[in-house]
C-alpha cells in the first residue's frame, strides 16, 4: 500500500515534469557566440525564462540593468532561471562581457 502510493506520487512528479517541460511557459534563451538568442523575447508575466550557456568553453552571467541584479556565473552547458512576475522591459547585460545585449520583454 506504501508502495504503490509512492509510486503514485514519483509518477504524478515525472507527469508534471514533462508537462512543464513541454508548455509554451518555458521560455529559454540560448547564450553562444557571445550572443544572447533571441536577443529580444516575450513573455507573459509568471512566466520563467531560463538562459542555457551553449559555448565550448566561456562562462556568462545575466545581469539586469535596472535593479543591477546578477545571476551567478554559468559554465558551458549550465542554465540559469528566473521568473517575471511584473509586466515591464528588462534590459540585461553579462557581468563578464557588457557587450552583450538582451531585453526581456513582459506583458500581462
Ligand atoms: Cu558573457
Amino acid at each position: 500500500m506504501r508502495m504503490s502510493s509512492g509510486t503514485l506520487l514519483v509518477s504524478g512528479l515525472l507527469v508534471s515534469g514533462l508537462l512543464l517541460s513541454a508548455s509554451p511557459f518555458a521560455h529559454e534563451v540560448e547564450v553562444s557566440n557571445y550572443q544572447f538568442k533571441p536577443a529580444e523575447l516575450h513573455i507573459r508575466a509568471g512566466e520563467t525564462v531560463t538562459w542555457v550557456n551553449r559555448e565550448k568553453r566561456v562562462s556568462h552571467s545575466v545581469i539586469f540593468l535596472g535593479s543591477g541584479t546578477e545571476s551567478e556565473r554559468f559554465f558551458p552547458d549550465e542554465r540559469w532561471s528566473r521568473k517575471f512576475d511584473a509586466p515591464g522591459r528588462y534590459p540585461y547585460t553579462c557581468g563578464p562581457h557588457p557587450e552583450m545585449l538582451g531585453v526581456i520583454v513582459v506583458t500581462d
